[in-house]
Parts: structure tokens; sequence; C-alpha cells
């Protein structure tokens, strides 16, 4: 078997690709919110059904860029240092996201079946320092919104959903990114969309989108005026490029990756000790990651013999997310209340192979290796 990694990128055919790229050659305009960028803002706005959209050249600033643009940072300074509750069950990224805003990152432990957010904790979190929950809808399982915000307009707090694994998901037949104050997407190459690089916020009011263009173009208003302290977090014209032509495939790549799903549960469904994730009630999935939580006292071997039997295959199946965040020397000291099931999860659960392209025999493969 040659390798077989996480994931794979889905890419278009070149001809379509070079098609869509065609015209920046002739305008030589490749950056600075062109057409091209123009016209992928408002084909994914309507893809993802969401009132306001504001695209980013990657997730993480899109993230770390929407808490400055909701003044998070600002109200933490008014009191003394913010704080903002989330969980140690994600990628580093939206802890850092935090952290480089002068926010004090505050841990709350996650569900045992879906992983996110539990939300009958944050309560006991809440401080008068607090100003936002950062939930995450982790491997695409959709938080408990309604609890969440319940909480949120009770105390006043902003909400902002990291939505990196959630594209194109619906809640009750609502697109995820309607929930919340925003949510952030990522169109990273390992994404179940992708533009290579990519990421965007969607909001509900409509006054954010001065702040974030600010934020993302240096503060520039026009040519003599400069509104504000920006930065520089563009997605660029060839990415859109690569944006309008995925955003074409993206349903048939979702419709490839549930019957990689459904293989992975008709093999390994029953087997005492292993228990594989399933798309939530009332959720529209994306079967973005495929992740396999592993009870060694049941199964007789541990996630980290999965992990190294596979590898020894050519598999590179991966610990996402190990270790909890909590865990790590840089975080270790925030606050927050116990995260036993973070923790037990973060140690027993292995995320596997799947993407459109993979074939089902090789899933069956995988799946003989982990059966033994
Ligand atoms: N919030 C959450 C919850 C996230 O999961 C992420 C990103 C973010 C925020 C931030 O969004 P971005 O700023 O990235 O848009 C990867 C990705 O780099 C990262 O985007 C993703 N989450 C995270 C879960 O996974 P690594 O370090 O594990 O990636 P890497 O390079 O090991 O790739 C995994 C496998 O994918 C490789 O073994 C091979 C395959 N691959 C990868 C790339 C980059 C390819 O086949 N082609 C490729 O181009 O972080």
């Amino acid at each position: 078997m040659s390798r077989i990694y996480v994931t794979r990128p889905f890419l278009p055919d070149i001809n379509e690709f070079v098609n869509e790229i065609e015209p920046i050659f002739d305008s030589h305009i490749l950056t600075n919110m062109g057409p091209v960028y123009n016209k992928f803002q408002h084909r994914l706005k309507d893809y993802l059904d969401v009132p306001e959209l504001s695209l980013f050249v990657n997730g993480h600033m899109a993230l770390e860029m929407a808490i400055q643009a909701f003044d998070l940072d600002k109200a933490g300074r008014e009191r003394g240092g913010g704080e903002v509750i989330t969980t140690p069950f994600t990628f580093v990224s939206t802890i850092h996201a935090i952290k480089r805003n002068g926010l004090t990152p505050v841990f709350c432990d996650i569900n045992s079946d879906d992983y996110c957010i539990d939300a009958d904790k944050i309560g006991s979190l809440i401080t008068d320092k607090t100003v936002a929950i950062i939930p995450v809808h982790v491997y695409g399982h959709i938080c408990d919104t309604d609890k969440i915000e319940g909480i949120a307009k009770q105390h006043g707090l902003t909400v902002i959903y990291d939505g990196a694994h959630a594209f194109g998901e619906t809640y009750k037949g609502v697109g995820v990114g309607n929930f919340g104050d925003a949510t952030m997407f990522s169109f990273h190459a390992t994404k179940v969309f992708n533009t290579i690089e990519g990421g965007a916020i969607a909001f509900k009011d409509k006054a954010h989108s001065l702040p974030l263009h600010e934020l993302k173009n240096f503060g520039i208003h026009d040519e003599e005026h400069i509104g504000a302290v920006g930065g520089n977090a563009k997605l660029d014209e060839f990415r859109c490029a690569m944006g309008i032509c995925n955003l074409r495939h993206v349903d048939e790549c979702i419709a490839a990756r549930k019957e990689v799903h459904d293989k992975y549960h008709e093999r390994l469904d029953g087997i005492k000790g292993l228990t594989l994730s399933s798309p939530g009630k009332d959720v529209k999935p994306n079967y973005a990651y495929m992740p396999l939580y592993v009870e060694p006292e049941e199964f007789g071997r541990t996630r980290d013999d999965l992990y190294k039997a596979l590898k020894r295959k050519g598999i590179f199946a991966r610990k996402y997310f190990y270790p909890a965040l909590n865990e790590i020397d840089i975080y270790k000291d925030c606050p927050g209340g116990e995260t036993r099931i973070a923790a037990d999860v973060s140690r027993k659960i292995l995320t596997l192979p799947i993407y459109d392209s993979l074939a089902l025999e090789t899933v069956d493969e995988i799946c003989e290796i982990i059966r033994g």
C-alpha cells in the first residue's frame, strides 16, 4: 500500500483552474481584494447562507482578527485582564488566537459523546472578567448553540465559534455560520473545502464589516486615509480562484466522504472498546474527520498501539487533539474547571484517514489492521 495520510486535499482538474486564473493573467491584479476575490466572496456567502462574510488569508488570522474586531481585547483591558471560556480539546490555533489578543483562556471540559464544550459547565467558570465564549465545533460536531447562547445573553458575553471543521454544515436547517455573534471557517489544504490556505469570518452585525476590513488591510480606507491600526491578512486572487473551482465540487467531495464514513462504521461498529463518531441529531454533516475512541480495557489495545500498527503499514492516522492544551507548558497555568473528559479523550482518540478520493478498499485494509 502506498502511504496514506489522514487527509489529502481535493484539487480541481488543472484546466478548470487555468480557466479560472486566466483573467488574473490578463488583469495583473494579483491581490488586494480584486474581482476574483469579490466573485468568490459572493458565491461563498450564498453557499454558507450567512448574512455577512469576510475572507482572510487563513482561519487563524480570521479568528485572531475577529476577537479584535469585536473589541474583546479592549473589554479585557478595561477589566484588568479579560477571560475567554473555551476548551482544551482543539487545535492550538484557537487558544493562541485568544492569548495573542492579550486575553486569558479559561478551560472548560467537553462532552464525552461529541467532544464539544460541555455547556452545563460554562456557568461556573464565568467571573467579572469574562468577556466571551469561544466554543469549537470540533470534528464538525455542532456545539449546543441554544444553551451557549442562552448563557451568553444572560451574562452579556460575545460568542465566536471556531468552526474550522464545520464548513457547509447546517443545524436544524440553518447554516452553521449563523450561530452566535460570529463563526470562523478554515479553508486550509487539510479541510473539507480548501483554497490552499484561507479562512473567513461569518457574522451577523454589518457594523463589524469595517473593523474586519481595516484589520486585514492595514487600516486603509482609501489612498489618503488610514482609519485604524491594521495588519495584512488578505486572501489573494489565485487562492480565491481555487476556492471558486473547489466550491463547484464540494458537495461531491462531501458525498464521497460519507461513503468512507459509512464503510468505517460497517467494518468497526459493534467491536467492544471502539467507538466511531456519528453526526449529531439535526446536523447536515460534512464528514470532516473520522475520530475513533479506543477504550483499552475493553479493546485490549491502546490508541497508541493502533497508531503504531497503522504507521508500520504506511497509514498515518493522527492524534488530533493530543495533548489537551491545558497540559502543555505554555497553557498549563491557565484557569479553568476540572477537564477530566478532555484529558481522557485526548489520550484515547485517533483520527483515521478520510477524504473524497480515499478508496473504499483502502478503508477495508485500514479496518483489518485495526481489527487485528
Ligand atoms: N481551529 C481549529 C479547530 C483548527 O483545526 C485549525 C486548523 C485552525 C483553527 C486554524 O485554521 P488555519 O489557520 O489552518 O486555516 C493541520 C492544519 O495545518 C490545520 O489547518 C488544521 N487545523 C489542523 C487540525 O491540522 P498539521 O500540522 O497536523 O498538518 P500536516 O501538515 O501534518 O498535515 C496533515 C496531513 O495532511 C499530512 O500528513 C499530509 C496531508 N497534507 C497536508 C498538507 C498541508 C497533504 O496531503 N497536503 C497538504 O498540502 O495541522
